[in-house]
């Protein structure tokens, strides 16, 4: 079979990385970074770079329909037809009875451009409701709304060459070694070569994004208005703003003034909790006269209840100085998914319109109405639910059906539990998804199974505007099929039975046909591509917007003659005084638990979590804390820890680490039911919103930290050549435990630990049959029924001769267990007597030696013996090679050099 290189999109973060994929027939084989794509040049991070590992297998992909045919039937296999009609039906059915906004559409910013498109028309344009929101509500809503307030419309200002020519760059709540490692491998080669570039981090975490900066504003959690302003504040009074800018192109600056009077820098530090100078130093460098200042901004500020006002804030200071519209400077929001951009152009949202338009606003109802050959009355004035409200509709029975495509709600909205009532309430529901093992799964009423990365074609539009095609490689398996074509199927269905008098709005044969009907709708407004078509993508590569007829290249800057979105063409001001966070900590609940992610896993995990090799990073779930705060309370490292808050609780082990201020604790948002005995730390999380963009308060909640009084335990590990098969026969023994976590690790080799008040009964039993560790020759079982204690082993002989260890499950006692994991991972030819695998052996368990580096499988107890001689990041790099693939370990092997220095 003859190798295809196909080009196309990384699907995880906004950087957009052009990838090239390598298959064979029917396979995904290779994936390297695409040369000449703009935003990597090459480059990718360990998640980009794993994408065909994640694509290997077919286990736990969703292949088939399949439906439910009674309340509390399993699902059954249907075929396509029967799937559509049944969802087309049911939807049609309670829209006639219950009118159109009885039913809701739950999407994401994962979807391509062309899948989101119909999505939108459907329900908007068919079923006549805006009930339609997205997973970018949890994400870049507080960006959509402050751009829009500030600067008049949508969208970044900026392009990525900026990284290049900052001479300040303000990383404000972004964790971007981590979350946009890409870029960040730019900035720091950018910094590389010009030394004097000054690096600003504001993150109550020290992060590896922080450890690599000049300077780490460590604030309190939610401070960050107060920071913005109290740096306004000193840059009005030392005259670093610039009077002929305000004067000319903005308006509101009287009034900001006025309030951030009273924000002294040293009020404003003291509310921050940080050292006034610090706060006098970061407004200086911003403010300097002829750099240029860019900052990047992320997650930390917009998830807070006040994340507009945020975001608000940080635009002030860019306009106060004219830090905008040129090059290397702007208020850059760094935007999450892939195509989170491309969703709010198609207007997939329950607040706007396709192109950038208002729902409140008749001509542009009437535009859209027109595009899409439905009658203008058809298109709801009032706006949809967004995402937290709809959740809340649902389990009140004012929305009765609900499709949801490409997200996990179930997983990654605020207050889980409320939301899995919510879909154990509603009428109807339809999950479309890639892969089967999600939290939200086991509660469609229909699961429609989409065709995924590789395997579809569209276009996505990542942070810096810029349009790519993603293509697909290899065909659909099984009988997945496109998220469009799924759609365009069941909106054919009900506008045939609703509205048979209409034109056939859906009849696309190519997703082509879809992107031109959506540039059609873009012509005149600020995002205009009336002059990009697939024909342009083709022959000149990525494009950003606008891109109007007549040009054959995109606009990187925009606002570059001061000219703004407005209708009189100034920017606004918006006085933005300080607000605590939504939730704030008390005696009861003392601790403030932010929440955010890890360098190696994405979201729900459904796709990084396939892959041992991507949880070598950070091999288990963990809560952070300050060791002050562990001290004072008697914790140590690996103590079992209730997480409480007023909504929900979980159990998880403790972590220590310098890298969370006292007062707050740290939780991964990825780990889910899939891996854990809850839902994860979204049972915690706060349903609190932003009164303009109703983006939740994800990052902040009061919880309190109480000792897991856990007495037995449980650790079982097991090799095996089809793990993700192995996993979905472990996963439903989670539930029955107080603590319990799978984890993959080494090549092959899943890991279930868990604890109890007592062991949960029959539960051995299952653990045993799941892991196929049967009594035969080759396992070896001890009981000690007075202590309560069975450990039970099992060997495979090598066809080499000799037998190696092929799993074992210890529970009563686990010491020896970890050691015996080991043994296990490293996979050698066991030597000796069988039975002295039960000498327990050691103490506690040493802590595992991370793998830092997961391109050349480099680890931390290697780093650390050669920093600890002396070595510096460009050393380990020559003699040990980690940090020479995709980079993404560099900030932190220049943490672990540093913090062995400091040491030495
Ligand atoms: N590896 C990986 N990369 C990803 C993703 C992934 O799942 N995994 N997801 C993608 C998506 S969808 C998104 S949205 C982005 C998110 O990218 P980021 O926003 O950069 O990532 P987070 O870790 O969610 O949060 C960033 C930081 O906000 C800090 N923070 C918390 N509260 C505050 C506060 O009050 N003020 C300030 N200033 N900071 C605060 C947290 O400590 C955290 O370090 O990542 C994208 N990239
Ligand atoms: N506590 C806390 N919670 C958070 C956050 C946080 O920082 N803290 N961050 C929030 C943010 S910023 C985000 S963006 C959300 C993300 O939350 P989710 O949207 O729930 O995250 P994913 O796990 O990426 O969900 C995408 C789903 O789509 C499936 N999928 C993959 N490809 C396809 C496809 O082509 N078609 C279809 N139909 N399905 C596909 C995947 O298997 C996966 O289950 O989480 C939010 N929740
Ligand atoms: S930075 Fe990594 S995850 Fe993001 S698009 Fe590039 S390769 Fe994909
Ligand atoms: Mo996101």
């Amino acid at each position: 079979m003859t190798k295809t290189i196909t080009k196309s999109t990384c699907c995880y973060c906004g950087v957009g990385c052009g990838v090239l994929i390598e298959s064979d027939g029917d396979r995904i084989i290779g994936i390297q970074g695409d040369p000449s794509h703009p935003a990597n040049f090459g480059r990718l991070c360990t998640k980009g770079m794993t994408l065909p590992a994640t694509a290997a297998s077919l286990t736990g992909r969703a292949l088939h329909p399949e439906m439910r045919l009674t309340r509390d039937a399993e699902r059954q296999r249907i075929d396509w037809d029967a799937a559509l009609d049944t969802v087309s039906e049911r939807f049609a059915d309670i829209i006639e009875r219950h009118g159109p906004d009885a039913v809701a559409f739950y999407v994401s910013g994962q979807l391509l451009t062309e899948d989101y498109y119909v999505f939108n028309k459907l329900a908007k344009g068919v079923v006549g409701t805006n009930n339609i929101d997205t997973n970018s509500r949890l994400c870049m809503s507080s960006a959509v709304t402050a751009y829009k307030l500030a600067l008049g419309a949508d969208g970044p200002p900026t392009c990525y060459e900026d990284l290049e020519l900052a001479d300040c760059v303000l990383f404000a709540g972004s964790n971007m070694a981590y979350a946009h490692p890409v870029l960040f491998r730019r900035l720091e080669a950018a910094k590389a070569t010009r030394p004097a570039t000054k690096w600003i981090v504001i993150d109550p975490r020290r992060t590896d994004t922080a450890a690599m900066a000049d300077l780490h504003l460590q604030i309190q959690p939610g401070t960050d208005v107060a920071l913005f302003n109290g740096m306004l504040h000193h840059l009005i009074w030392e005259g670093l703003v610039d009077p002929a800018y305000i004067a000319a192109h903005t308006a509101g600056f009287a009034e900001l003034k006025k309030l951030v009077r009273d924000y002294t820098p040293k009020m404003a530090a003291e509310l921050c909790g940080i050292f006034e100078a610090d706060l006098v130093q970061a407004a200086e460098w911003f403010g300097a006269s002829g750099g240029a200042s860019l900052s990047l901004y992320c997650m930390g500020l917009n998830q807070s209840a006040h994340g507009t006002d945020k975001n608000l804030a940080l635009i002030n200071l860019h306009l106060a100085t004219g830090q905008i519209g040129k090059p290397g400077a702007g208020p850059f929001s760094l935007t999450g998914q892939p195509n989170a951009m491309g969703g709010r152009e198609v207007g997939g949202m329950a607040t706007m319109l396709a192109a950038h338009r208002d729902i409140a606003i008749p001509s542009h109802r009437a535009e859209v109405a027109e595009v899409w050959g439905v009658p203008a009355e058809r298109l709801s004035n009032q706006p949809g639910l967004p995402a937290v409200a709809m959740f809340d509709a649902i389990r009140d029975g004012r929305i009765k059906a609900v499709w949801i495509a490409c997200t996990n709600p179930a997983h990654s909205l605020p207050d889980a539990g409320k939301v899995a009532e919510a879909l154990e309430m509603a009428e109807f529901v339809v999950v479309q998804e890639a892969f089967t093992n999600t939290d939200t799964v086991p509660y469609a009423d229909v699961l429609l199974p989409a065709a995924t990365w590789g395997e579809k074609a569209g276009t996505v539009t990542n942070s810096e505007r810029r349009i790519s095609r993603v293509r697909a490689a290899v065909a659909a398996p099984g009988e997945a099929r496109p998220d469009w074509w799924i759609a365009c199927e069941v909106a054919k269905r009900i506008a045939a039975r609703l509205y048979p008098e209409d034109a056939a709005g859906f009849a696309y044969v190519e997703t082509s046909a879809i992107f031109d009907e959506h540039r059609r709708l873009t012509v005149g407004r600020d995002l205009d591509i009336g002059g990009l078509d697939y024909a342009l993508l083709e022959s000149h590569g990525p494009q950003q917007w606008p891109l109007p007829a007549g040009m054959r290249q995109g606009l990187a800057r925009r606002y570059v003659d001061c000219g703004f979105a407005t209708p009189d063409g100034r920017a606004r001001f918006h006085a933005t005084p300080y607000k605590p966070v939504a939730e704030p900590t008390n005696a009861r609940y003392p601790f403030h638990l932010l929440t955010g992610r890890l360098r190696d896993q994405w979201h729900g995990m459904s796709r990084t979590g396939r892959l041992p090799q991507l949880f070598a990073h950070t091999p288990e779930p963990s809560l952070t804390m300050h060791p002050h705060d562990a001290e004072r309370r008697g914790l140590k490292a690996g103590d079992l820890v209730r997480v409480a808050s007023k909504r929900g609780a979980l159990v998880l082990p403790l972590a220590i680490g310098n890298d969370v201020p006292s007062g707050s604790v740290f939780a991964a948002m990825h780990w889910n039911g899939q891996f854990l005995n809850s839902l994860g730390v979204n049972e915690t999380s706060a349903p609190m919103v932003d009164g303009r963009s109703f983006q939740p308060e994800l990052k902040h909640a009061a919880v309190r930290i109480e000792r897991a009084e856990l007495p037995w335990r449980a650790m079982a590990a097991l090799r095996s050549p089809d793990v993700l098969m192995l996993h979905a026969a472990v996963q439903p023994l989670l539930a029955e435990c107080d603590y319990a976590a799978i984890s993959l690790q080494g090549r092959d080799t899943l890991v279930l630990r868990a604890a109890c008040t007592e062991a949960p009964a029959g539960w051995l039993e299952r653990v045993f049959t799941a892991l196929e560790l049967q009594p035969g020759a080759d396992v070896l079982e001890y009981r000690d029924a007075r202590r309560n204690l069975v450990k039970r082993v099992g060997w495979r002989s090598q066809d080499e001769g000799g037998s190696v260890l092929a799993g074992f499950v210890f529970a009563g006692d686990v010491s020896g267990a970890e050691g015996l994991l080991d043994t296990l991972l490293a996979g050698e030819v066991w030597q000796g007597p069988r039975l002295a695998v039960f000498a327990p052996k050691g103490a506690s368990a040493v802590p595992r030696d991370r793998v830092v580096c997961n391109c050349m499988q480099v680890r931390e107890s290697q780093i650390a013996g050669r920093a600890a001689a002396g070595a510096g990041v460009e050393q380990l790099k020559a003699e040990l090679g980690c940090g020479t693939v995709c980079g993404s370990c560099v900030p932190e092997l220049k943490r672990l050099c540093a913090s062995t220095s400091r040491a030495a």
